[in-house]
C-alpha cells in the first residue's frame, strides 16, 4: 500500500480512449478542478501538458499520464521540502486555525525526530485551553520527549521563552513549539505568533528557525484563505497537510505550492503516530493522476 492510497483519484486517464483531443484536455480540467485545484491551476496545468505533449511529440495516453505526473510535481516543487534544523538548538513552529491538526503533527513530527536520536523538546505554547497542553503532554510520553508548559492562560511569548533557556541549558537539538488556533479575535492570534517570533528573534538570533502552516486538506479552498491570512502575519517556511486520508481530495495542495511558492514539507494521512512522512511530489502525483 503506498502512503497516498486513501486519495481520490483523477480516473480520466483510465477512462478515456486513446486519442489526445480536445475532449480530453476539456475533461482533464474538469478533473483537476474536481480535484481541489481550483480553476486557474486546472487551467494552467492543462495549457503546460497541452505545451509538453507538442513538445516533446507525445501520442500516446499512458505518455501524457507520465507528462501530467511530471507537470504537477514541478507545480509542488517551490523550494526545500526538507526541514532546516541546521543549529543546536533549531526551532519549528507551527501555526494554523483551529483543529487543522498541530499538536497531532507536533506529536509525530517528535516521535519521528527522537527516534533518530535528536533531543527533542516540545514547548506548549497553546495557553487558550487547559487542554492543549494536556494533549501535547500526552503526545510527548508517547514520543519520549520533554515538555516546557505553564499554566492556563499563561503569555504564550513567556513559555517561548522558558522552552527556548531550557534548550539552550540542556542542550537539545530541536524545540517544537504548539501554537493556539483560536483566540477571542484573528488580530489577537496574529499579534500573538508576531510576539513569539519576536523572541525566538531575540533569544536565537543565529537559530535554524522553520514556521510551518498546518493546514487540513478536507477544507479545500478555504485552506487557501488562511495561508494568505497566516502567511502576512507569519512568514511561512513551510506547509503541512494533514487529513490526506479520508474524504480529501489533495489538489489544494498544489493550488497552495503555486500560490504562496512555499513548499508542502510534510502530509498526515492519520491520527496515529506513524500518519505522518515527509511530502514527496512525484509519490503525490502519481498518487493523484
Ligand atoms: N484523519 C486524520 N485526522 C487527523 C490528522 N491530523 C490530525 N488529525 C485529527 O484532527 C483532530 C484535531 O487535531 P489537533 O492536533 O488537536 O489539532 P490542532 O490544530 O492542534 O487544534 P487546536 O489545538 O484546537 O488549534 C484530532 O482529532 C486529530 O486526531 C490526519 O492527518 N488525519
Ligand atoms: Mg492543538
Amino acid at each position: 500500500m503506498g502512503f497516498f492510497d486513501a486519495l481520490k483519484k483523477i480516473n480520466i486517464f483510465a477512462r478515456f480512449g486513446s486519442e489526445l483531443n480536445d475532449d480530453f484536455y476539456d475533461e482533464l480540467e474538469e478533473s483537476l478542478i474536481l480535484a481541489d485545484t481550483g480553476m486557474d491551476v486546472a487551467l494552467e496545468l492543462v495549457a503546460e501538458l497541452r505545451r509538453r505533449v507538442k513538445e516533446e511529440g507525445i501520442r500516446k495516453l499512458d505518455e501524457a499520464r507520465d507528462c501530467m505526473c511530471r507537470v504537477i510535481a514541478d507545480a509542488l516543487s517551490a523550494g526545500d521540502p526538507s526541514l532546516n534544523l541546521s543549529t543546536r538548538p533549531s526551532v519549528v513552529l507551527f501555526i494554523g486555525v483551529n483543529g487543522v491538526g498541530k499538536t497531532t503533527t507536533i506529536g509525530k513530527i517528535g516521535a519521528q525526530l527522537r527516534r533518530q536520536h535528536c533531543k527533542v523538546l516540545f514547548c506548549a505554547a497553546d495557553t487558550f485551553r487547559a487542554a492543549a497542553a494536556e494533549q501535547l503532554t500526552i503526545w510527548a510520553g508517547r514520543a519520549g520527549v520533554e515538555i516546557v508548559k505553564q499554566h492556563e492562560g499563561a503569555d504564550p511569548a513567556a513559555v517561548v521563552y522558558d522552552a527556548l533557556s531550557a534548550a539552550k541549558a540542556r542542550r537539545a537539538d530541536v524545540v517544537l513549539v504548539d501554537t493556539a488556533g483560536r483566540l477571542h479575535n484573528k488580530q489577537n492570534l496574529m499579534n500573538e505568533l508576531n510576539k513569539i517570533s519576536r523572541v525566538i528573534d531575540r533569544e536565537l538570533p543565529d537559530s535554524a528557525r522553520e514556521t510551518l502552516l498546518v493546514l487540513d486538506a478536507t477544507t479545500g479552498q478555504n485552506g487557501l484563505v488562511q495561508a494568505r491570512q497566516f502567511k502576512e502575519a507569519a512568514g511561512i517556511t513551510g506547509i503541512v497537510l494533514t487529513k490526506l486520508d479520508g474524504t480529501a481530495k489533495g489538489g489544494i495542495a498544489i493550488a497552495i505550492a503555486k500560490e504562496l511558492g512555499v513548499p508542502v514539507k510534510y502530509a498526515g494521512v492519520g491520527e496515529g503516530v506513524d500518519d505522518l512522512k515527509p511530502f514527496d511530489a512525484m509519490e503525490f502525483a502519481q498518487a493523484l493522476i
